[in-house]
């Protein structure tokens, strides 16, 4: 073999393994970049506590896995995001849960409007066995997605361009909606047009009226300016507490010694308890921006939208009566 046959083996080789994997046999661990993706920005709480992990990771295999952060949708939306970690081409992506609906139908009792009391309801929920059951469902199903973690996405409130009050006040206005039917069906109930959209496009609907509104947690509607394309009326409909998760694709689970694996799901609990200091001081902080932006936030009695929305859950839980039972049990 002449030299240049030589260089180019190892480059090919180099090509087949560019995501870092060392020649894969048994004794020898992998090394490793995991490409990991979120649609928010840097500095955010969920892409904090990612990153932070991968640090943990790199220092614990000394460097053999690390992580490669690529924040603000750099890699797509949510539902493009989800398709190629499916394949291997993201290796951790966190994402709302509301887009995995479509993907893994059970995960969906989470995704009801009004299934938790409130935000540490979902907490205690999450960090229980219920939490572990639904990840562990995530993984066993056919999805090609190994559930490490959640993460708190505090609760989903109206904002509008026009105030809204009560479900009559939301008559005849389109709001947008997260890419999942259960959503859609819910905005319907609470006495608007649900109008299923991508996160990346929901500034310019807004600005253009093609939506009247969207909904969403204050950090979100503050780091996606939303509000300054219009939207100024924030009414606290708490209707959606979604617990957001992170996975990691199966493709590069399957890659990892039993070692690495239990190393990864460690450090993926300390990020699911670590992100919740975090988003805890990003909610008051960002409220305080959006207030000081002029923000007007309007405190109303949810109860009508809790009413107006039985039939969604009636839908979408009657499969899981059971599970929801333990869930309105967990103190
Ligand atoms: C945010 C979630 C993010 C979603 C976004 C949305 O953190 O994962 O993509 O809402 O509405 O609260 O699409």
């Amino acid at each position: 073999m002449t030299f240049s046959r030589t260089l180019m083996a190892a480059c090919t080789a180099a090509a087949a393994f560019a995501w870092g994997a060392t020649l894969p046999t048994p004794s020898q661990a992998q090394t490793m970049t995991l490409k990991a993706a979120d649609v928010h920005p840097a500095g955010y709480p969920n892409v904090v506590a990612i990153e932070h992990m991968g640090k943990k990771l790199e220092e614990a295999t000394k460097g053999r896995i690390k992580l490669q952060m690529f924040p603000g949708s750099v890699l797509g939306g949510e539902k493009e995001m989800i398709e190629q970690t499916q394949v291997g081409a993201i290796q951790i992506l966190r994402t709302s849960l509301g887009p995995i609906g479509p993907v893994v139908p059970e995960v969906n009792v989470f995704n009801m409007p009004f299934v938790f009391r409130d935000e540490a309801h979902m907490r205690a929920v999450i960090d229980g066995p219920i939490g572990q059951e639904m990840l562990d469902k995530i993984t066993a199903s056919p999805a090609k997605l190994v559930g490490l973690g959640w993460m708190d996405g505090g609760s989903r409130s109206l904002y509008t361009k026009k105030p809204v009050r009560t479900p009559a006040d939301l008559k005849g206005m389109k709001i947008r909606m997260m890419g999942n039917p259960l959503f859609v069906d819910t905005m319907n109930a609470m006495g608007g047009n649900g109008i299923s959209m991508g996160y990346g496009e929901v500034f310019t609907a807004i600005q253009t009226g093609v939506v009247d509104g969207a909904e969403n947690n204050p950090p979100t509607l503050f780091t996606a300016n939303h509000y300054q394309a219009g939207a100024k009326y924030y009414t606290q409909t708490n209707h959606l507490i979604i617990p957001e998760i992170f996975v990691m694709s199966k493709v590069t689970w399957d890659k990892l010694s039993k070692d690495d694996q239990a190393l990864v799901k460690k450090f993926s609990r300390e990020a699911q308890m670590e992100q919740r200091a975090l988003w805890d001081k990003s909610v008051a902080d960002y409220t305080a921006k959006l207030k000081a932006a002029g923000v007007e936030f309007i405190n109303i009695d949810n109860k009508p939208f809790y009413d107006a929305t039985a039939p969604v859950r009636a839908k979408y839980g009657a499969d899981y009566a059971t599970l929801i039972k333990r869930i309105e049990a967990t103190k």
